[in-house]
C-alpha cells in the first residue's frame, strides 16, 4: 500500500465500508440533514470480483491456513523440487496434520470438510505447486474415495484412518500403456485361483506409484471391470518410476507391474462394479482439479502483474505498455471467472446436486484458462519466464499435465458435447 492509500484508510471513518458517506448524529458536518452520496467502489487487482466475500469466515480460515503453509512449506522450495525432479515426501505428515488428506470424507479419522473448503484447499496448493495439489488429490480424491466409495467396512478402517494422518500413501491405477482416454479397453486382468485373485498387466503414469504402500488397481475380472487394492511388497507387484518428465516435477509418476500378482479374495473392493466404479472416483478428483487449476492461474497473473509493475523498458514500466496491458487483463478476466465457476460448482456439489457433465465443464474450462493465463504470464517475463527463478514456467510446464490427466481437453469436449446433443462421440 503506497503513502496515499495508507493515509486514505487512516481517515476511512467518515467513509462506511460501502464507500458511502458516514455522518454524525444524522447530520452531514455543515449542519444539514444527512443525503447519502456513495462514492466509487474500487475493485482490488488481486480480488478484482470480490469472491473472497462469497466465504464464509472458516471457509476463509481454511483458505487462510492452507495458504500460510504453502507461503512458508511450499513456495521457498517448490523451485528447487521441480529441477530436481524431486517429491517433498517429507511434507505427507503434514499435509496429513493439516487435515487435508481425504479432507471432504466424515469419519475415518478425516476432517469432513465441505467440497468449498476441501477445494479452496486445492486451489492454495496448486498456487504452491502442481504436484503437492495432485499428491493430496490422488491420496484423498482418488485412493481414499475408491476405498470409502466401493470398499468393504475391514478396508475403510484398516486403510483410511492412516491415509488420513499421511502414514499410510495411496495411488490410483487406472491408465495403461495402450489404454488411456479409453480406460473400458484395459487389459490387465483379474482371475480367480484357488480362493485368491491373480492379476496381471501394468499400469501407466501412476500418480504415487514408486512410494504408495497400497494401489487400488482396476482390473477385468469375469463379471466386468472390478477394483483391488494391492499392497506395496506383495509378490508380482513391482513399480518403476518414470524419468526424463519435463512437467509436474514435484511427483513421483510410475509404471505398475503386476505379473502373477496373488492377492486375497478380500482383497477386492466389494461394492465396485463396471466402468462406472473409476468413473465416480475421477468425478472427485476432477473436481478438486478445476480449482486447483484456478490456483495455478491466479500464481502466474499475480508474478506477471507484479513484474510488469516493477519492470522498466524504454523508459517506463512495462505494465504501462497498452498490449502488457491487454495481457494482463486476459489474464484477469481468465482468473476471476476460473474463481467463480470453482465456487460455484462447489455450492452445487455441497447442495448434492453436481452432475459429472458439469464437473467436466469446470474442469476443462479451468484447466484451459490457467494454461493460456501460464503461457501469456511467461511472455510477460520476458527471459525470466523461462527461470525458475519465477513460478510462471513451472506452473505452465505442470498445467501441461493436468490438460492431459484426469480426461483430456478433447475427452470432456466430447463429455460435455454428448450432455448436450445426446449423442455419444465414443461409440
Ligand atoms: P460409458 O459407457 O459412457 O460409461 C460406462 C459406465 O460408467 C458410467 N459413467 C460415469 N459414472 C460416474 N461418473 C462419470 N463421470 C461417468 N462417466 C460414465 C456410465 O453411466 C456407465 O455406467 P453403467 O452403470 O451404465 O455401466 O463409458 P465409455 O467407455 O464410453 O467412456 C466414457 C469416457 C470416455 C467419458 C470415459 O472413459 C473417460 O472419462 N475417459 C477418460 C479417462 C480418464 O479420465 N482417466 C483418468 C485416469 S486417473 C488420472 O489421470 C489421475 S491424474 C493424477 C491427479 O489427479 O493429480
Ligand atoms: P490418449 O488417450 O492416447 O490420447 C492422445 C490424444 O488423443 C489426446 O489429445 C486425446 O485427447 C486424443 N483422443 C483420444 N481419444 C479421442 C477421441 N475419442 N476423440 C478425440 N480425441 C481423442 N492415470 C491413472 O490412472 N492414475 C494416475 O495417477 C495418473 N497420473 C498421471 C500423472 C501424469 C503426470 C500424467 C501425465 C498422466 C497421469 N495419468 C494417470 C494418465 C492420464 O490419465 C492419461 O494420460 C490420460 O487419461 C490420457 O491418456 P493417454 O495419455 O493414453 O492419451
Amino acid at each position: 500500500m503506497n503513502s496515499y492509500e495508507n493515509e486514505a484508510r487512516r481517515s476511512a471513518p467518515l467513509v462506511g465500508e460501502r464507500g458511502e458517506r458516514r455522518t454524525r448524529g444524522g447530520r452531514n458536518l455543515v449542519g444539514f440533514p444527512a443525503v447519502s452520496t456513495p462514492t466509487r467502489n474500487r475493485a482490488d487487482a488481486l480480488d478484482f470480483l470480490g469472491v473472497d466475500a462469497l466465504l464464509s469466515e472458516e471457509e476463509r480460515m481454511i483458505r487462510d491456513t492452507v495458504r500460510r503453509f504453502v507461503r512458508e512449506r511450499v513456495l521457498p522450495d517448490a523451485g528447487g523440487w521441480f529441477e530436481r525432479g524431486e517429491f517433498p515426501r517429507e511434507l505427507v505428515p503434514e499435509l496429513g496434520k493439516l487435515g487435508l488428506l481425504g479432507m471432504h470424507i466424515d469419519g475415518y479419522g478425516c476432517a469432513g470438510a465441505s467440497a468449498v473448503a476441501y477445494g479452496l484447499a486445492c486451489m492454495e496448493l496448486e498456487a504452491g505447486d502442481t504436484g503437492v495439489r495432485s499428491f493430496v488429490s490422488v491420496q484423498g480424491s482418488l485412493a481414499m474415495y475408491s476405498i470409502l466409495r466401493w470398499g468393504s467396512e475391514e478396508h475403510k478402517r484398516e486403510w483410511l484412518p492412516p491415509m488420513a494422518a499421511g502414514e499410510r500413501i495411496g495411488c490410483f491405477g487406472l491408465t495403461e500403456p495402450d489404454s488411456g482416454s479409453d480406460p473400458g479397453s484395459m487389459r490387465t486382468t483379474a482371475k480367480t485361483s484357488g480362493g485368491d485373485w491373480i492379476l496381471d498387466g501394468t499400469k501407466m503414469w501412476i500418480t504415487n506409484g514408486g512410494i504408495a504402500d497400497v494401489a487400488v488397481v482396476w482390473a477385468r475380472a469375469e463379471d466386468g471391470i472390478r477394483g483391488f487394492l494391492v499392497p506395496a511388497g506383495t509378490p508380482g507387484f513391482s513399480a518403476r518410476d518414470i524419468h526424463g518428465k519435463m512437467s509436474l516435477r514435484a511427483s513421483v509418476t510410475s509404471e505398475l507391474v503386476f505379473d502373477g500378482c496373488r492377492v486375497p479374495r478380500d482383497m477386492m473392493l466389494p461394492e465396485a462394479r463396471g466402468l462406472r466404479g473409476p468413473l465416480c472416483c475421477l468425478d472427485e478428483a476432477r473436481y478438486g482439479i478445476a480449482w486447483g487449476a484456478a490456483g495455478a492461474g491466479r500464481a502466474c497473473y499475480e508474478a506477471a502483474l507484479a513484474y510488469a509493475k516493477e519492470r522498466t523498458q524504454f523508459g517506463k514500466p512495462i505494465a504501462s505498455f497498452q498490449l502488457t496491458q491487454r495481457k494482463l487483463v486476459e489474464m484477469l478476466l481468465a482468473t476471476n471467472r476460473a474463481a467463480l465457476l470453482a465456487l460455484h460448482v462447489g455450492r452445487m456439489k455441497d447442495e448434492g446436486r453436481l452432475a459429472p457433465e458439469q464437473v467436466s465443464l469446470a474442469k476443462l474450462a479451468n484447466v484451459r484458462d490457467a494454461l493460456e493465463v501460464a503461457r501469456s504470464a511467461r511472455s510477460v517475463l520476458g527471459a525470466n519466464g523461462i527461470s525458475l527463478e519465477y513460478p510462471v514456467i513451472r506452473h505452465m510446464n505442470n498445467l501441461e499435465s493436468v490438460f492431459t490427466y484426469e480426461g483430456t481437453n478433447e475427452i470432456h469436449t466430447l463429455i460435455i458435447g454428448q450432455a448436450i446433443t445426446g449423442l455419444s462421440a465414443f461409440q
